[in-house]
């Protein structure tokens, strides 16, 4: 009889080749030694590590399907997905910015820009040696983003920007700003700007209650300058920035998951652990149910999320499937992390615990690259062919 793996029963591991393995091991061993002792503070006092990103880079964890031609580690999506579960395992913030720098700011330079721009910023943001971010959403544009209101007039040599983002991941410590904003025929068009460009600055979005290590902020642009070799010569349109999000939303699928497994580890030994009523917590009916539905939801997720990077290495993935996988990750994980809330009891609402912390960055996982609702549309468009947005 073939024995039962608890933790992974479908035996995800033994589907990965050798390499994906080992890139799987590094970027564990990496979030265990180096970002978990840090996250409890970092998320308590709201303080973002810069630092972190040299560290991801020297590791090669930024940008990993970039080519090698210019920084990237040239790995395929399914490594890009096992770095990302390994990450959030720790914490959403810390998997955020990562992810915008990979795939929000590399990945459209890399599809989009043109020679000069790859070379001239690839392999300073691989190493972590400057921060990006990503500029889609404004304060009254946010799953509408086609409605966005800045703008980039023509002027001589280039554009002037002029308009607000909101809620942008790294803004306020970044080097470089992947901006989306309708040009004079009302076309939506990509700009990379430089910090310290006049006209532009990153105040940040103070409060958040979820995502704390991880900083927010807005976008504000007063006729910024961008000359004409910092806009994408050809992307016009919606294609531009989603192209950016079908790798960060598929990066989230495997990520969530990362945070629901570390939520169901932490109350797994939590229930063995304590005792009410004179037995072990997991002695109750109730408690095992619980288990036995997050150990469901986690082995069917990850497999879907594996099948997908598949797809996506072989060309083969349509992008609807990228919001069944976002949709039903970032649902089914929150959904976790309250159970596991839950049978914490008292002491998982601490932060030391870890649970409380999974669950409120969950909220905005849930919320941001397209809500779960808004995910649903599309799919929902997807297969009745009409739009209910
Ligand atoms: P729609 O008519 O659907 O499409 C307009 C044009 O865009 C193309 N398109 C796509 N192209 C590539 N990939 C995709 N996934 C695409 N989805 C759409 C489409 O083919 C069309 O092209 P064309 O040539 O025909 O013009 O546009 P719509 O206005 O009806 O869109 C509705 C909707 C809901 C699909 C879309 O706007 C949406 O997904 N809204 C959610 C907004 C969102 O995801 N925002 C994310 C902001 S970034 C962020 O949250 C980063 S957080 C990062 C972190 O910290 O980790
Ligand atoms: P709204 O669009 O106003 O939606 C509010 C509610 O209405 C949601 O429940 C939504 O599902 C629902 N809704 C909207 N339209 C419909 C409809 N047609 N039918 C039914 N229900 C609907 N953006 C970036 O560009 N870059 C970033 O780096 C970035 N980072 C972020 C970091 C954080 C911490 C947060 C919180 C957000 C970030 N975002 C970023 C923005 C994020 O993508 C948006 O918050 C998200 O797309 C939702 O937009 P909104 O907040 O304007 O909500």
């Amino acid at each position: 009889k073939a024995s039962f793996n608890w933790a992974d029963p479908l035996l995800l591991d033994s589907q990965l080749t050798d390499d994906e393995r080992s890139v799987r091991e590094a970027a564990a061993s990496y979030c265990q030694e180096r970002l978990a002792p840090r996250v409890v503070e970092a998320f308590r006092h709201e303080k973002t590590d810069a630092s972190i990103f040299r560290e991801m880079g020297e590791l090669g964890l930024l940008g990993p399907t970039i080519p090698e031609a210019y920084g990237g580690a040239g790995l395929n999506y399914v490594c890009y997905g096992l770095v990302a579960r390994e990450v959030e395992r720790v914490d959403s913030g810390y998997r955020s910015m990562m992810s915008v720098q990979s795939s929000l700011v590399m990945v459209p330079i890399n599809e989009f820009g043109n020679e000069a721009t790859k070379q001239k910023y690839l392999p300073k943001l691989a190493r972590g040696e400057w921060i990006g971010c990503f500029g889609l959403t404004e304060p009254n544009h946010g799953s509408d983003p086609g409605s966005m209101i800045t703008r980039a007039k023509k002027v001589d040599g280039g554009y002037k920007l002029s308009g607000a983002k909101m809620w942008i991941t790294n803004s306020p410590i970044a080097d470089v700003f992947v901006v989306w904003a309708k040009d004079d025929e009302g076309a939506i068009r990509g700009f990379v700007l430089e910090k310290g460009w006049k006209g532009l600055s990153a105040p940040k979005i103070e409060g958040k209650v979820g995502l704390r290590a991880s900083v927010t902020g807005e976008i504000v642009m007063d006729e910024v300058f961008c000359p004409e070799e910092n806009a994408f010569p050809e992307v016009r349109g919606l294609k531009g920035p989603f192209t950016c999000l079908n790798s960060a939303r598929y990066g989230i699928a495997w990520g969530a998951l990362g945070a629901a497994e570390d939520c169901w580890f932490r109350a797994r030994q939590y229930v063995l652990d304590r005792k009410q009523f004179g037995k072990p917590l997991a002695a109750n009916q109730l408690i095992q149910k619980k288990l036995a539905d997050m150990q469901t939801e986690i082995t069917l997720g990850l497999q879907g999320c594996l099948r997908l990077g598949r797809m996506k290495d072989e060309g083969t993935a349509s992008v609807e499937i990228t919001s069944i996988m976002k949709r039903n990750s970032c649902g089914k994980a929150l959904d976790i992390a309250r159970l596991a809330r839950d049978m914490m009891g008292g002491n998982g609402i601490s932060d030391e615990f870890g649970v409380a912390r999974h669950m409120v960055n969950l909220e905005v996982v849930n919320t941001y690259e397209g809500t779960h609702d808004v995910h649903a549309l599309i799919l929902g468009r997807a297969q009745t062919g009409i739009s209910a947005f």
